[in-house]
């Protein structure tokens, strides 16, 4: 492809100012100016596209189907300048018309169609499947409300409103009103020979849209595929008639509740009708999509798995299951057994947390409400797999409930963890029957995260620097950063290193400071933990040192302390009233000791607001410390975790997820290692008293206990944070006070590298030359040969 020059691309923004806008330059918004820029870049995506698309349809190619509910895809318009080689013409072409390149990327609204790990992981995923090649569709809901917003009120509590990205067009997406599905629920089965009709009661339409996924370098371009849910009679002319305009548009908003909204929730929210609904309106949808594209490719339905590979992201989508088997069985006339094993050559499934009230189970008069036929599959498919194996114990449906993650693993060929140490505790918790009754089924796939975005695009001075020391190149081969440490013995090349680090920290300082209105010291030590907000991801582990770090420094002004800038990010579920807690306290927390003198320049604790990709890219690159403090055996791998070692952030976590592997690869000399591990945790909790024991011999957990019980961050009400307290102190379920002391402890050893600035950047330097391995290139490729069989195609 030839890249396209400055003035080309600067005609084609005036096209479409003029064409697509309907307005000209001089009356051009920043909005009209980025949506031309969108516009004109798709143009240039459209070409690899169809290019790829007409590949693997003419080769015949197995394809991959994503399915997830949730894709937290953030921006699109740099990313995908950034992989056209668009980069630099696009930043002239804008300049030469008027305006600031970095304002027209800043007003595209970020995409929030996730809640956290589990979506952002699915959009790193479509990165790299473009990047390399593999003919993939993924598949989800077109939400028109994203995840919440997040502020906090007055008194430090999260409040939560409405996100609206969808009010601007989405200038990526194309509407595909032609193809659209009838998606059914409720009504009745009935018998008709050997197989069954279900008649639904009411039905939506699922409506596409897609939008093209560019690889690096527009060599490949995939499609993600969102279903929006429309009425099938959108309007009741009789009622409106009569004038009742509200029941005129009843049917429409009916029907559109079902992919309004996100729900904000990642582990618990059990038994919503409305959140069924939209788990089976997008898979059922999608089986038809793909169906459908077989069927114009080959007849014999025995050839599904040599041309379908379907991945559930986690339980989400696992009434593809039965869906599929629906589908063959009862539609296409395919033997019921034979109908299972050909839908369970196709699927497999991603579990991605062993947390009990995340695992999803719907209760059976529910689904026979809704899903009716389904439900009687689904008590077939248990019946058969008990009569293959007679000796299991975990059965699917249990105490009136449908259990998906069983579901799940009996549907699929493959289930895999996300992480070593998560595979591990997979097979032998959560699925242990089912492991051993399929011992080759559970197989690990490390999670990994796109280069592109994570270092390339949100860091481009340290990607600058990594490309005059070892070239280019590494951009798709992450490998290569192997190639750094001969430099990083140089006194030049680690000045270098600090240097982007410095200029990167001094930048998110001003934005502090113009955000927030804190003034925080760029030379100090960025501390970062940004996460949703969980008790087993232990914020208020974090907060606890940092009220005992604070008393200390008051006592003791003069010692030698590592200045430190705090700075946490994230959102609580509406509905979970400990971790929004937790933020109340941080944000009380954050108030009092950035208003202490004595400790201001030592000591500074930020909270901004709404943490989404956009903020994230801005946090990571200037990050010095990466906080990874979750209860060992509870986090299933972590990915923020690999963004902060790939920019050179040192971590200071537990031996728990995807943290064992990044130890393992960047030294356990360039990472600090703290609390119990997963066994260790398992042990302590038979103690009913180790919470107490732990307070009762750390003198500093004991004093910060009790200063938030003094009512110190509470303007000396002593009730504000009793529940909290009060749960540390009685319950701690997620260990906090059991791994304090440790975790003080390695802070403090944490303090001491950071005095010796150059072996710290020396430190940081490695853990950057080493994290190659965590690219979501190489855990793609591993889902292409483990569990896809698709070989790529570029
Ligand atoms: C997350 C896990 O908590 C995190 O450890 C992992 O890195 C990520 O998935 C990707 O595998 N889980 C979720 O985001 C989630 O919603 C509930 O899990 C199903």
């Amino acid at each position: 492809m030839l890249p396209m020059t400055a003035n080309a691309l600067r005609d084609a923004i005036l096209k479409h100012l003029e064409y697509s806008q309907g307005k000209d330059l001089a009356n051009a918004s920043l909005y009209d100016m980025r949506m031309a820029l969108t516009l004109a870049i798709r143009d240039k995506v459209v070409e690899p596209w169809f290019r790829a698309n007409r590949a693997s349809y003419q080769a015949q190619s197995k394809r991959v189907y994503y399915l997830s509910m949730e894709f937290l895809i953030g921006r699109l318009l740099e990313d995908a300048v950034m992989n056209l080689g668009l980069t630099e013409a696009a930043h002239e072409a804008v300049a030469g018309l008027g305006h600031n390149f970095r304002d027209v990327l800043d007003d595209e609204p970020d995409a929030a169609l996730g809640n956290g790990g589990l979506g952002r992981l699915a959009a790193c995923f479509l990165d790299s499947m473009s990047t390399l090649g593999c003919p993939a569709y993924g598949y989800g809901i077109r939400y028109e409300h994203g995840l919440f917003r997040q502020s906090f009120g007055p008194d430090g509590r999260q409040l939560e409103s409405a996100e609206d990205w969808l009010r601007q067009r989405h200038g990526w997406e194309f509407a595909r009103p032609d193809t659209a599905f009838q998606i059914g629920f409720g009504g009745i089965v009935a018998e008709s020979g050997r197989a069954a009709v279900w008649t639904p009661d009411n039905a939506v339409l699922a409506k596409a849209y897609d939008t093209p996924v560019i690889g690096w370098q527009g060599k490949w371009a995939n499609t993600l595929r969102l279903w929006g849910a429309e009425a099938i009679d959108a309007f009741d002319l009789d009622a409106f008639n009569s004038g009742d305009f509200t029941g005129a548009a009843a049917p429409e908003a009916l029907a559109r509740t079902i992919s309004r909204v996100l729900y904000p929730d990642d582990t618990t929210d059990q038994g919503k009708e409305l959140r069924l609904k939209q788990e089976f309106f997008f898979t059922a949808a999608s089986l038809r999509d793909i169906l459908r594209r077989f069927a114009r490719e080959c007849s014999d339905l025995s050839q599904l798995p040599n041309r379908v590979a379907i991945q559930m992201n986690d339980t989400h989508p696992a009434i593809a299951g039965p869906e599929l088997v629906r589908l063959l069985h009862d539609e296409r006339g395919m033997e019921f057994e034979t109908a299972v094993d050909t839908a369970r050559a196709c699927l497999a499934y991603t579990n991605h947390t062993l947390l009990p009230e995340a695992l999803e189970r719907w209760p059976e008069a529910l689904m026979t409400r809704v899903l009716p036929r389904h439900m009687q599959l689904i008590e077939r498919i248990d019946a058969l797999h008990a009569q293959r194996h007679p000796t299991r114990q975990a059965t699917i449906l249990e105490g009136g409930e449908v259990k998906m993650g069983e579901l799940s693993f009996v549907m699929a060929h493959k289930v895999n963890g996300v992480s070593a140490l998560h595979t591990e505790l997979v097979k032998s918790t959560v699925f242990n029957d089912l492991h051993r009754l399929h011992p080759e089924r559970i197989i690990n796939q490390t999670n990994g995260i796109t280069p592109r975005r994570w270092l390339k695009g949100a860091n481009p001075r340290l990607s600058a620097l990594i490309t005059d020391t070892i070239g280019s190149g590494w951009e798709d081969d992450l490998e290569r950063l192997r190639d750094l440490e001969p430099a990083i013995a140089t006194p030049e090349f680690r000045d270098a290193f600090a240097q982007v680090k410095a200029r990167n920290k001094s930048d998110l300082a001003q934005w502090i400071g113009q955000d927030m209105g804190i003034k925080v010291n760029p030379d100090a030590m960025f501390d970062v933990q940004i996460k949703r907000f969980h008790e087993y991801k232990r914020q208020h582990l974090n907060i606890l040192e940092i009220i005992a770090l604070w008393q200390e420094i008051r006592e003791n002004p003069t010692a030698n302390w590592a200045p430190r800038v705090k700075i946490f990010g994230g959102k609580a579920a509406p509905g979970y009233v400990m971790a929004k807690e937790i933020i109340h306290l941080i944000n009380n927390v954050a108030r009092v000791i950035n208003a202490d003198k004595l400790t201001r320049d030592l000591l500074t604790v930020v909270y901004p607001p709404n943490y989404n990709v956009t903020m994230a890219e801005r946090l990571i690159p200037a990050a010095d410390l990466s906080e990874q403090i979750s209860t060992a055996g509870k986090e299933a791998s972590g990915t923020g975790n690999m963004k902060f070692s790939l920019n050179g952030a040192l971590t200071i976590g537990t031996l728990d997820g995807a943290n064992v592997e990044i130890r393992e690869l960047v030294g356990a000399e360039n990472f600090f290692l703290f609390g119990m591990t997963a066994d260790e945790v398992v042990a302590c909790r038979q103690d009913p008293a180790h919470m107490a024991k732990a307070i009762a011999r750390s003198q500093r957990l004991t004093r910060a206990i009790e200063l938030i019980e003094s009512g110190t961050f509470s303007h000396g009400d002593p009730s504000t944070y009793r529940d909290l307290t009060q749960n540390l102190r009685t319950h701690d379920y997620f260990t906090v006070c059991a791994d304090f002391d440790s975790f003080w402890d390695a802070q403090r050893q944490v303090d001491q590298a950071w005095f010796d600035r150059d072996n710290w950047t020396r430190m940081a330097a490695l853990n950057t030359a080493r994290s190659g391995w965590l690219s979501s290139d190489r855990t793609i490729k591993s889902y292409m040969q483990d569990i896809w069989s698709i070989a790529p195609m570029i």
